[in-house]
């Protein structure tokens, strides 16, 4: 590879070079007009268009003056221009456009803008480089990095969590080589990052599916991002704080669908298990150990040569009752499809495609073929939604057998060939506006994920589609889980996966994970072990291994390390329902599931480039062991109490504490003052919420409100009112503690009548009521619904 020689350094390639282009900026104002939407600035080379997308949301669009570039449509975007209008300031030196949750102050000579919030602080501001376009078709936007901004988000990213001082590309590419901190890009593309400045944060969403760049690097009081080519076409999420800012960008990117439950449990993958009886025997040896399991996948041997909608018959020579019989076991099997369509005139799904004229092509008229699993393959034209409804319709292969979840690998689309993917030339139809793959490469795997959910969605009537995807552009999370791909049994890689899944989560990606144990190199019982620990409260949980290393199951290494791993299996199992209402508030407000610290405490600085924890919710903190042979860390405890989930013993916060966690144990740490759900043990998903218990830690001054959800977890019968919402307040007092339910909502009736609650921490001089009734044995009593 070029990229290893002294080629790398050639001059041309140093990025420190001046632009080889004129760069244009809009220049000075000179006329401001009403649109449709909002107002345009007309300066000397540009204009720019301002419009609110909610009071809290501004979209920003340049275009030159000389030549009209024509808007892409990303898909990612899934709101229009609000009803709300700016009202319009104008004095000497500036015009000021007012909502009411943000200002924009737009200086005329030259044009440049800048963002205020509801609290008066100026967020996105241009620096004297501002807004810029080449005639070559590139643009950039220069804003001021201010010396306390942090910068999050940016999606799928390696190395750490706060990522002032990196430069981040946005190209979806198959990645095998080893994720080091500087790999990069990844799978995913998602051209958006928050900036956070001592607890107040503003996003940046850049809408642009040309190959972008995010420079928090190259000058340390600026940042730019640009494209190769397309609009600069951005939304600015005034905040004010980093939860709002998430809200405001999965308000306009969308949220994702509740998950069926079973796609919350434990997932056993493996590239590949190969045949019928491998499969089998593997579900039973699950059941034979009494290890809660709900998924199994099937890698790229389920197919008769590599052909997708097919199966091998020698392999599996009868998937229907493969697939019956293994959900009559609590477990459904998740097949994987990748787009890559194999050239043989006998295979059906060619012959359609070529015939229907179904797969990209060049501007010619030729197919273009890239080498994938199957040989020489043609590529499904996902831009195009004839094509989207014909591939989602070859589902039914899979619906028909009874398989609810789809795996989406090599999407990027992945080709073997030097420039890993699909030849830019080539000339989508794009719903009837053509654009190269160079404009639209990053949206590929979107729009395959829209084919995928949409028709599984509809085909399994009624029943929620999972969908698993490795590529993805913002927006992904309406379609799809996203996992971090080919990671390896590195302790490095159990380290780098906490920031990157967190990252997604900043990003409107709730639903992420990793392949636990690693996926390439040979894992071992202990870094596997200390990975399920992590990955038990990951929000995808799923053990994956490539073809050639050692067998990962749980049992794979003796039966001591077995005995831990069936332990946090089961407690993923035990915190469902916590984590399912979580999930709920993932796709009603954005919200991760599993969060930084810096998230709930955004003024404590100590939280910013907190890598080795994470939250769960707004009162769980897990701090797992990351490296061989510890068993005792430093765990930061941001202010307030912090009780041992195992053991019980108090910490106190602000400070750091030396944890000892043996390879049995996980540092996990419940807020003092407020309190979890959590469910029993049981076999699968279905099982593991008969009895629910309220765990509350009691204090002697707080208040909080728990919140919980359930609903059937199959079905979309919530969407008519079928499911229980329920919120508590809670407050502890010197005497006592009070929980009071203040909402409870939804037809949804569910397998337990009541919640157990147990008080821990509770003093002798205070009692316990629940809606206003003492309870009867002290510290436990019923809450009844
Ligand atoms: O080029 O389907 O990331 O999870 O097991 C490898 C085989 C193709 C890459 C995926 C991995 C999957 C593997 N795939």
């Amino acid at each position: 590879m070029l990229e290893d020689t002294s080629f790398a350094i050639q001059p041309d390639r140093n990025p420190s070079q001046t632009p080889k282009h004129a760069y244009y900026q809009p220049g000075d104002l000179l006329d401001v007009q009403e649109t449709e939407d909002g107002f345009r600035f007309v300066c000397n080379h540009a204009y720019v268009d301002l419009d609110l997308y909610r009071s809290d949301i501004v979209r920003v669009n340049m275009q030159p003056s000389t030549h009209k570039v024509t808007p892409i449509n990303s898909r990612a975007v899934i709101q229009s221009a609000s009803k709300d209008r700016f009202r319009m300031i104008k004095d000497k030196e500036a015009i000021t456009l007012e909502s009411s949750k943000c200002k924009v102050i737009i200086a005329k000579h030259p044009f440049q803008l800048k963002v205020i919030n509801e609290q008066g602080t100026v967020m996105c501001q241009d620096n004297s480089k501002g807004m810029v376009f080449s005639q070559r078709g590139e643009v950039a936007a220069h804003k001021v990095m201010k010396p306390q901004d942090r910068i999050y988000g940016l999606g799928e990213k390696s190395g750490f969590l706060e990522k002032r001082g990196e430069s981040l590309t946005m190209w979806n590419t198959d990645v095998y080589a080893p994720h080091n901190p500087e790999t990069d890009p990844l799978y995913e593309s998602i051209p958006y990052f928050m900036v956070v400045n001592k607890g107040e944060a503003y996003g940046v969403y850049f809408n642009n599916t040309y190959k972008t760049t995010f420079d928090f690097k190259t000058d340390s009081n600026n940042y730019t991002f640009s494209a190769e080519g397309g609009c600069l076409e951005y939304y600015i999420f005034a905040g004010p704080s980093p939860k709002d800012v998430i809200e405001q960008y999965t308000y306009l990117t969308g949220t994702m669908p509740i998950p069926p439950k079973w796609a919350l449990g434990y997932h056993q993958s493996r590239y590949s298990y190969e045949s019928e009886r491998e499969v089998r025997d593997l579900v039973d040896t699950f059941k034979a150990k009494g290890i809660p399991l709900d998924a199994v996948y099937l890698d790229i041997h389920y197919m008769d040569g590599y052909r997708v909608f097919t199966f091998d018959p020698d392999r599996f020579p009868d998937p229907s009752r493969l697939v019956h019989d293994l959900k009559e076991a609590g477990v459904r099997v998740v097949p994987i499809v990748d787009p890559g369509v194999k050239k043989d005139v006998e295979y059906e799904i060619y012959k359609e495609g070529v015939q229907g004229d179904l797969f990209c092509k060049y501007l010619e008229g030729d197919i273009y073929f890239g080498d994938v699993w199957p040989g020489a393959s043609a590529f499904p034209d996902f831009t195009d939604h004839h094509v989207r409804k014909w591939w989602g319709e070859k589902h039914r292969t899979y619906s028909d057998l009874g398989i609810e979840g789809i795996w989406n690998d090599m999407n990027e689309p992945a080709v073997f060939n030097e420039s890993k993917t699909m030849d830019l030339n080539v000339m989508h139809k794009n719903d009837g506006t053509p654009l190269s793959h160079r404009s639209l490469h990053n949206i590929y795997g979107l729009l395959m994920g829209e084919a995928t959910y949409e028709s599984m969605k509809q085909q399994l009537d009624g029943k929620r589609p999972f969908i698993l995807t490795r590529a993805g552009f913002s927006g992904v999370q309406r379609y799809a889980a996203v996992w971090t791909g080919d990671n390896r049994s590195f302790w490095e890689h159990l380290q780098m996966s906490i920031p990157m899944i967190m990252n997604l989560g900043l990003s409107g990606v709730a639903y992420a994970g990793a392949d636990i144990g690693g996926f390439a190199h040979d894992t071992n019982g202990e870094l596997l072990t200390r990975w399920m620990q992590v990955g038990a409260f990951t929000p995808y949980f799923r053990n994956h291994s490539a073809i050639g290393t050692v067998y990962q199951e749980p049992w794979q290494f003796g039966e001591d390390y077995e005995a831990t791993i069936k332990s946090f299996i089961a407690l993923r199992y035990k915190w469902m329902p916590q984590l399912y209402s979580l999930f709920n508030l993932a796709a009603r407000q954005g919200l991760p599931v599993m969060r930084p610290l810096m998230l709930e405490f955004p003024e404590d600085a100590k939280t910013y480039q907190l890598n080795d924890e994470f939250m769960i919710g707004d009162n769980v903190i897990i701090a797992p062991i990351l490296m061989p042979e510890v068993s005792e860390r430093a765990v930061y405890l941001p202010e307030g109490q912090w009780v041992d989930y195992f053991s019980g013993e108090v910490y106190e916060g602000g400070k750091s504490h030396l944890i000892y966690a043996t390879i049995d144990q996980l540092p996990l740490f419940i807020r003092q003052g407020s309190a979890i759900v959590l469910g029993n043990t049981g076999a699968s998903m279905e099982s593991s919420q008969n009895e629910l218990t309220l765990h509350v830690y009691a204090d002697e001054k707080s208040s909080y409100q728990v919140y919980m959800y359930d609903d059937d977890g199959e079905t979309f019968q919530y969407e008519q009112g079928v499911y229980k919402e329920i919120k508590i307040d809670m407050k502890c007092l010197n005497n006592a503690v009070h929980l009071d339910v203040v909402h409870s909502q939804g037809d949804y009736v569910p397998p337990y009548d009541k919640l157990e609650v147990v008080v821990h921490g509770l003093k002798e001089e205070q009692d316990v009521y629940i809606n206003g009734d003492k309870t009867r044995h002290h510290d436990i009593g019923d809450l009844s619904l």
